[in-house]
């Protein structure tokens, strides 16, 4: 896996559409960069390439997205929550509602570079679900992909609601559609995903989300935010990332900083969704956090400045920068951090 995907950023900068269209990315448009010096020595062995990050060739000069054309922006996708349609049934019980369709959307995830996905309401990742333990919810799935898919929640339900294949609905073709009911429990931060075979590429794809629940007692006011780390597979074989990214678009909070507060409390809602690497990690620079691993328990289990999430693992992170200024965020396996999974926070009185 090593060598294409440290080439990748390196050969689609030197081969231009043609030997881009080779290694499976559809519909680049850039035309062909030149490579300077730096460039030409990254697709190598040696430490320190890997297709020269934010500077590389194919961000270079600071070129980013066009986040309207692709209908979503990691820095709004940060902080939106969605708590659905809320309403109360006759025993008292909150219920929540939600539409939530799959579609095929060709997503810019570098500048020139175009990559098919599979959507969650048309953006990776899908919308941030939210609810209170205890509440019922209604996920209304509407398959208008061209792909069979289905919704699959980490919690505890019913295994006909488990949204996957020959159980219950099992798996919902193109056009179909099916409303999964189950109980908010338990309390945490989870994921949902497609559970249609072949596995890793349907979630690879772009079908993931996050999927949070409230304790009954709700915890401390903070500016919360979620972070899902994903990576994109552009050659389709099924053998590493070319690129990485937090919600959506590699290095996009190092163009963007996600501005925090001096002193207030930050919560972030930390989610491993990446497919064909086994682990992720997460590194803040100048500080350090209280983790809570999925959530589930209100004591944090560390504090510490770098924590480890397998595939599907995810955690609540809670710190105060004490210090203004730009201070670093990124997967401390480098070899991701250069592929995209890097960021800054600004930090202001
Ligand atoms: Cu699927």
């Amino acid at each position: 896996m090593g060598e294409s995907r440290r080439q990748f950023l390196l050969g689609s900068a030197l081969l231009g559409t043609a030997g881009a269209a080779a290694l499976g990315v559809r519909g680049v448009s850039a035309a062909p960069l030149p490579a300077g010096p730096e460039e030409a020595h990254s697709g190598g062995a040696h430490a320190g390439g890997h297709g020269g990050g934010v500077s590389g060739p194919t961000f270079r000069k600071g070129a980013v997205v066009d986040h309207e054309a692709n209908g979503f922006d990691p820095t709004e996708i940060l902080r939106d929550f969605d708590y659905g349609r809320v309403s109360r049934l006759p025993d008292g019980r909150v219920l929540r509602e939600w539409d939530i369709a799959a579609a095929d959307v060709d997503v810019e995830i570098a500048p020139g570079v175009r990559y098919p996905a599979w959507t969650f309401n048309g953006r990776i990742p899908g919308p941030t679900l939210r609810c209170q333990e205890g509440d019922l919810l209604r996920v209304t799935f509407i398959n208008a992909s061209m792909h069979p898919h289905t919704m699959h929640f980490h919690s505890i339900h019913r295994a006909e609601m488990d949204g996957v294949p020959d159980i219950g609905p099992g798996v919902i073709p193109s056009g179909g559609s099916f409303t999964y009911e189950f109980d908010a429990q338990p309390f945490g931060v989870h994921l949902y995903h497609c559970h249609v075979g072949p596995l890793a590429e349907h979630i690879a794809r772009g079908l993931y989300g996050t999927f949070i629940v409230d304790p009954p007692q709700p915890r401390p006011p903070a500016d919360e935010m979620v972070m899902v780390m994903h990576g994109y597979n552009t050659t389709f074989d099924g053998e590493g990332n070319q690129l990485y990214a937090v919600n959506g678009i590699p290095f996009h909070y190092m163009h963007e900083p996600i501005r925090v507060r001096r002193n207030e409390l930050v919560r972030i809602y930390l989610v491993n969704a990446l497919e064909y690497d086994p682990i992720n990690t997460f590194h803040v620079h100048g500080n350090f956090f209280d983790y809570y691993p999925t959530g589930t328990r209100l004591q944090p289990s560390e504090y510490t400045d770098t924590i480890m999430q397998a595939q599907g693992q995810r955690g609540i992170c809670e710190l105060r920068f004490p210090y203004t200024g730009r201070f670093m965020f990124h997967a401390h396996k480098t070899e991701f951090a250069e592929l995209g999974w890097m960021g800054f926070f600004e930090v202001t009185e």
